[in-house]
């Protein structure tokens, strides 16, 4: 039998059909699954009924060390990490598990054999868009390194039924399409239809006192909802740890649909039923704007009540009777505050379902919580109108009465009569329209608070939770954000994994450290050279995608910069148009002028809402249409708009580019994350010190680095002496042409309208002052430029770059997590030797 399963991968050792690992067993449980699970002959096959048996054949051996896991935790009653996170956005699976498996090599032979490309099968699968950034994918790179840490862990979150929009471009701009990411079914899921939990909403509370004499409020809702479960396994990288992403649907419980049908509304209890289905039908598409909508609230308590519940119940299925040791077998991370219902949940539940002491209860919900801040804009900071969450949450609303009226109590006594300090501390916000600050409950409730980056947890400190450092300052820690080198490098950059495991061994993709012993190889010309040849051929892919995908031709020789992540004005992907007008307002002045050939490369959704935005994308699209269309240029720049970008796009990216932008204002990018995939592939960085861009340059060095920008304290500087930007256009004339060309209709087929909103807003306000930055960041730009055109020291700035990233693993950021806020250990998955039927 041929193998090509690497050394140390575990395996198990009979080879049967549901396990075995072999090509020949591959073979034959991929045809086995075409023919009984979609019941299909190869000759009427289509790609997507091949993709589809891949997957299951690959489902099969995760669901071996799946539920092995699972066993495992339950017999040792394993400390488990519950993440709680309203988004997950996981990206496709296949790749990902083959790689994790140790299987890629193995079944892309056995798809040869079989005469079918494994790069065309993982093409068809559509990726669970089921988040919308940053913080999503976070919370993906975060399961795969728990896994790989043998962490027990647990990811629970919402199965939305529509993800993140699909992204079109009609005209120059966004038009959303809706994402039926289920449309042909899910092979990484398994539906738990009898593992189903109630929701309650709305109504009202009464009180009474018991037999017993205790004081008891029972909450009597309007509505009742039920939750499904969804799992998905999450494999670790070649360990047989596979932990447990639990993702809930709502449903309409039958009961209530007879009520109805009884009394004869039948139509009323459609209605009921498809109100019910509703609040997990779709992925609010904001990033980072706050959208006050009572469904999205919904959705928060939804699966939060669910999650709550399901540990209860897997701690109870342990054996333990009284929920005193909760917080022993469980520590809850909320990612952001999208889940902070979560700590007048679980009082709720502690209290007045279990008949809990107040005081036991508020010990065992701080001790199980901890708060993850992503943001410090204050547009994104949650609040809840007070009659909106009274009406949907009765008993939340007294509850976080209770735990206020508590938590001021005390601070009175460490503050006495420092009124203004209160008024501030409060989860209830006073001022005009009454609010419930949910960051305010997150802190109160958790016994530990982090920011993403460095800098940004400085200022959280500093800004918006500054009394709660003051008042608690031994619960703040910085925890710096990290990706998974497995799909960030081994999926997405086989090219250059092969070339650095050829080089050090294959260490490094599990202690991403290890990439420190490259350093020596900055200096070695022929590693160089392969490295080059590496990044060209990641260029030419990228550009044959964007020829069929965009209509553009781009040179993969011209220098490859790249701006990919949401659109939003503090990201500034205007300022990178800008700079690029300023590029080509130089060559249609010298026509002659020898300038490095360029290609501008864009990626990013903007809020459906987001009106600002959605006219960058514009801007970006109209500059782009001008500037590839003139032949003064002579192609030396390129500007395209890559439209829908999501993981599988970034897969692409990533790998390909030469520059990577990181352009926001200072004090604004709590940490970014791009930033890191990009200096990994081996990118080097044009940025502001900002978010973990600090970090990063930290690790590279400065020399590797090229920074711009004024700092925080600049621009606070700044403001505090009043920020007049139109000083800034008026004094620089480049700058000043610049902007009167937008204004001129250049670009917009001559009309003036158009832009206006974008110049306007520059000239008299800028609140992310690109204008401050210009000139810095132009300059900046054209020392990249002169390096560039010194292959040799780029290659080597590269090199280092990439040599240096081994602070960035999302499993340094994890291992932090479990040491400092967790105190979790890793658990030893063994797999049966004998067969998977074993009990
Ligand atoms: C932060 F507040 C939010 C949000 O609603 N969505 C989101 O993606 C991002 N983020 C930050 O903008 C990034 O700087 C950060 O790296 C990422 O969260 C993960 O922490």
């Amino acid at each position: 039998m041929t193998s090509l399963i690497p050394p140390g991968c575990p395996t198990v050792l009979t080879e049967d059909d549901r396990t075995g690992t072999s090509i020949e067993t591959l073979r034959r449980a991929f045809m086995d699954n075409l023919f009984f699970i979609q019941g299909r002959f190869p000759e009427v096959a289509t790609k997507n009924d091949y993709y589809l048996a891949l997957a299951y054949t690959v489902r099969d051996r995760l669901l071996l060390r799946w539920l092995n896991s699972a066993k495992t935790y339950r017999d040792q009653e394993s400390r488990t990490v519950c993440y709680l996170s309203a988004e997950f956005l996981l990206g496709p699976h296949l790749g990902n598990n083959l790689i994790n498996l140790g299987l890629y090599e193995a079944v892309e032979e056995a798809m040869r054999q079989t005469g079918l490309n494994l790069k065309e099968l993982l093409d068809q699968e559509e990726e669970p868009g089921l988040g919308n950034g940053g913080l999503g994918r976070l919370a993906a790179c975060y399961m795969d390194s728990l896994a790989t840490l043998e962490i027990p862990a647990i990811g629970y979150g919402i199965r939305y039924e529509y993800g993140i929009f699909d992204q079109e471009i009609r005209d120059g701009w966004q038009v959303e399409i809706t994402d039926k990411w289920l449309r042909y079914g899910n092979p990484w899921e398994i539906p738990r239809p009898e593992l189903i939990l109630q929701v309650k909403f709305g109504g009202h509370t009464y009180s009474y006192t018991d037999d017993q004499g205790r004081y008891r409020v029972v909450w009597e809702p309007h509505q009742v909802i039920q939750g499904v479960a969804y799992d998905t396994p999450i494999l670790g990288y070649k360990v047989n740890t596979a932990n447990l992403l639990r993702l809930w649907r709502a449903e309409a419980v039958e009961s209530f649909d007879f009520q109805a049908f009884n009394t004869g509304d039948y139509y009323g209890a459609v209605n009921q039923k498809i109100a019910s289905e509703n609040i997990t039908k779709v992925l609010y598409p904001n990033d980072e704007q706050l959208q006050g909508k009572e469904l999205r609230l919904m959705q928060q308590y939804f699966f939060c009540s669910c999650a709550l519940q399901d540990m209860i119940r897997l701690y109870k299925q342990s054996g333990n009777k009284d929920l005193s040791r909760f917080h022993e077998k469980f520590t809850v991370q909320l990612n952001d505050t999208h889940p902070a219902i979560s700590v007048a949940e679980l009082m709720r539940l502690l209290v007045d379902e279990h008949l809990m002491p107040w005081e036991q209860a508020w010990d065992i919900t701080r001790q199980t919580f901890a708060y993850t801040n992503h943001t410090l804009l204050p547009e994104a900071l949650e609040k809840w109108p007070l009659d909106l969450f009274g009406s949907l949450l009765p008993r939340h609303l007294q509850i976080i009465y209770e735990i206020n009226q508590r938590f001021l109590d005390q601070v009175r006594l460490q503050y006495p009569g420092d009124n203004d300090r209160l008024r501030r501390l409060s989860i209830i916000d006073e001022s005009g329209c009454r609010y419930v600050r949910m960051a305010h409950l997150a802190a109160v409730g958790s016994h530990a608070i982090n920011g993403v980056a460095a800098l940004h947890s400085e200022l959280l400190k500093q800004t918006v939770l500054k009394d709660f450092y003051e008042l608690t300052p031994q619960k703040f820690s910085n925890k710096t954000n990290g990706v998974t080198p497995r799909r960030w490098m081994v999926l997405s950059n086989p090219g250059l994994t092969r070339l650095i495991t050829e080089r050090i061994g294959e260490d490094w993709v599990k202690h991403l450290d290890q990439l420190r012993r490259l350093e020596p190889l900055a200096e070695d010309r022929d590693f160089a050279a392969q490295w080059r040849s590496v990044k060209h051929e990641n260029k030419e892919r990228l550009a044959a995608y964007i020829r069929d995908r965009v209509g553009v031709t781009v040179d993969p020789h011209s220098l490859f910069s790249i701006l990919v992540k949401r659109i939003h004005e503090y990201k500034r992907q205007h300022l990178c148009v800008l700079n690029i007008i300023t590029l080509y307002q130089m060559l249609k002045d010298n026509p002659q002028l020898d300038m490095v050939p360029q290609t501008f490369i864009f990626g990013g959704k903007a809020a459906p809402g987001y009106y600002m935005a959605k006219l960058i994308i514009k801007l970006i699209n109209s500059v782009a249409d001008v500037i590839n269309h003139d032949p003064a240029v002579r192609d030396r720049l390129k500007v395209v708009f890559l439209p829908d970008y999501n993981v599988t796009l970034g897969q692409r990216v990533y790998p390909a580019a030469d520059l990577s932008q990181q352009i926001s204002t200072a004090g604004y990018e709590a940490s970014g994350t791009g930033n890191m995939k990009f200096a990994l592939n081996g990118a080097l960085t044009i940025g502001t010190l900002d978010g973990a861009n600090v970090e990063i340059r930290e690790e590279v060095g400065a020399e590797n680095f090229f920074l711009f920008g004024n700092t925080v304290e600049q621009l606070q500087e700044l403001w505090r002496n009043g920020y007049r930007p139109w000083e800034f256009a008026n004094s620089n004339p480049m700058l000043k042409r610049v902007l009167d060309l937008i204004g001129s209709g250049y670009f917009s087929h001559g009309d003036t309208a158009l832009f206006r909103p974008i110049v306007e807003h520059l000239w008299q306000n800028d609140r992310y002052c690109l204008l401050a930055d210009y000139q810095s960041y132009v300059d900046c730009h054209q020392q990249v430029l002169q390096v560039y055109q010194d292959q040799a020291q780029w290659t080597k700035m590269s090199i280092l770059n990439v040599a240096r990233m081994g602070k960035f693993s999302s499993d340094r950021a994890i291992r932090e997590y479990c040491q400092d806020i967790w105190h979790v250990e890793p658990v030893k998955i063994v797999l049966p030797a004998t067969s998977y039927m074993t009990p």
